[in-house]
């Protein structure tokens, strides 16, 4: 049986990233792949919800607690993404361990440290990355009230997933990371998705899944 694809999407605040993949599941389900979400941070866990007192504000933890907190959040749900795969199911993944490098290394941790608890997570067959200008997400209206949620902190990201791109291209290919454009429709940003998407659950079927930063 051909194993599904790891598809996963990131992209600063206000990029859509969260329209965007109930939309390519969506659309991979009603083309005749079986396909299913899994978003970053999963809140649903306990370790989930340490992530999201903190995200909240309604509590306090150190840097480098709650960076490894979110690698935790993603190792608890690697085998059931990997016996997903391997059933031919296709995983679109709402944010992944590049957000967790570009958020961390964003507060100052040193980028080297940010990527090694991920090391050997399953790696995605193409991360979408959806790009987004500063002025267009100034448009877009108001931030939430959570952490991470100002202008500061999303232009320091912002720079941190540009080193992130860098350093996907030279570990794994420059073909895993694709930036999509965010600054049209909602039905023009799906379109250039799909585009991808179509294509590498066609192509990724009978490979291995390979694994991240190895
Ligand atoms: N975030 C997300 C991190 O700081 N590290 C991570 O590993 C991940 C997956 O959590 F500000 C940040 C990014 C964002 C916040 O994400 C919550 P959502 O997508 O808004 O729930
Ligand atoms: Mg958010």
């Amino acid at each position: 049986m051909p194993r599904g694809a790891l598809i996963v999407l990131e992209g600063l605040d206000r990029s859509g990233k969260s329209t965007q993949v109930s939309r390519l599941v969506s659309r991979l389900n009603a083309a005749g792949h079986r396909a299913r979400l899994q978003k970053f941070p999963d809140r649903t866990t306990p370790i989930g919800g340490m992530i999201d007192a903190y995200l909240r504000s309604a509590s306090e933890l150190d840097d480098r607690a709650v960076h490894l907190l979110f690698s935790a959040n993603r190792w608890e749900c690697h085998a059931a993404i990997e016996r997903d795969l391997a059933q031919g199911v296709t995983v679109v993944v709402d944010r992944y361990a590049f957000s967790g490098i570009a958020f961390s290394a964003a507060k100052g941790l040193d980028f080297t440290y940010c990527l090694s608890p991920d090391t050997g997570l399953p790696l995605p067959d193409a991360t979408l990355y959806l790009t987004l200008s500063p002025e267009t997400a100034s448009r877009r209206g108001a931030y939430g009230a959570e952490r991470y949620e100002n202008v500061d902190t999303q232009t320091a990201v912002r720079a941190q997933f540009a080193k992130v791109a860098e350093e996907v291209g030279r570990r794994h290919g420059d073909a895993r990371w694709v930036e999509v454009s965010a600054e049209g429709s909602v039905e023009e940003v799906e379109r250039d998705i799909w585009g991808v998407v179509e294509d590498v659950v066609r192509r990724v079927g009978d490979e291995p899944v390979g694994r991240l930063w190895e």
